[in-house]
């Protein structure tokens, strides 16, 4: 309770912070985004983890006002580094929970961000979980089919680990696949996770999706994702999740 008091007054006083984690091609080995994480720093806690405070937030519903407020900055965010790096296109990742989609209003609101801060539609790529796919079917579709219409794209994250049916990725206007990184961490290790990984880019291959893998460590799993044709990755073998000065930067350095 007293960090849901907290968190509220974090949220008013705007002391909540994103960082960011690059996003890097992996054909041309390119920065080409990032993924919003946000961050709290507790004045008196220290930085607490969205994972102590994101579940809270989507209880008490705290998770509406916040989730604008990281997508409204990421994007404000994006158009600015872009506009550093002589237009360069930078696609910004954001997450968001079942909790923001169950709003009626969820696109409308999406869509003034977007005329707000000057963010291409195209460049935005909103992440949910498998949850999504499984939970209140005709009304996310609903949600998902209005968001697509602003010209976004969808990915899901944490992919391979909920437990969607394959068939709602046909029914569902889904872009791209987040490979966990509970697949990736032990690639060329397991067998077992080798295959799933790879048939997963495969799936995405054959649906037109793009494949991004989460959870990069080491060189050998980078190697391996080159091979299966993986498009995209993350992970800290490239950059943890940094402060928005640094991540600026590394656009730049990129350009
Ligand atoms: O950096 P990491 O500890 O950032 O994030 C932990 C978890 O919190 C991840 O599952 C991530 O998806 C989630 N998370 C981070 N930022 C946000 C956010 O802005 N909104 C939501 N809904 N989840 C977030
Ligand atoms: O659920 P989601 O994918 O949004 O959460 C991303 C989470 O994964 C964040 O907590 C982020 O800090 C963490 N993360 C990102 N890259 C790595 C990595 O290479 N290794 C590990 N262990 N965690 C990572
Ligand atoms: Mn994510
Ligand atoms: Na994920």
């Amino acid at each position: 309770l007293e960090l849901e008091n907290d968190l509220r007054g974090a949220l008013d006083r705007g002391e909540l912070r994103l960082h960011y984690q690059p996003t890097i091609d992996l054909a041309t080995s390119q920065v080409v985004g990032f993924e919003a994480l946000v961050r709290w720093p507790h004045p008196t806690r220290g930085m607490i983890n969205p994972l102590d405070f994101i579940p809270i937030a989507e209880v008490t519903g705290q998770i509406v006002p916040l989730g604008h407020w990281v997508l409204q900055e990421a994007c404000r965010q994006a158009v600015e580094w872009s506009a550093a790096a002589g237009g360069r296109p930078l696609k910004m990742a954001v997450n968001v929970s079942v909790r923001q989609l169950d709003r009626a209003d969820f696109a409308e609101s999406v869509a003034r961000v977007l005329a707000e801060t000057g963010m291409a539609a195209g460049l935005l790529c909103l992440e949910m979980t498998e949850s999504v796919l499984m939970t209140d079917t005709e009304a996310n579709l609903e949600q998902l089919v209005r968001l697509k219409a602003l010209g976004l794209t969808l990915a899901i994250d944490d992919f391979g680990t909920g437990y969607s049916s394959l068939a709602y990725l046909r029914r569902f206007p889904v872009d791209t696949l987040k490979i966990d990184r509970s697949f990736v961490e032990r690639l060329g290790v397991i067998a077992d996770d080798t295959a799933l990984t790879d048939t997963i880019v495969r799936l995405g291959k054959s649906l037109g999706m793009s494949t991004v893998a989460e959870g990069i460590e080491e060189f050998g799993q980078l190697a391996a994702l080159r091979e299966m044709g993986c498009g995209f990755a993350q992970g800290y073998y490239f950059s943890r999740p940094i402060p928005a000065a640094e991540a600026g930067r590394l656009f730049l350095e990129g350009a």
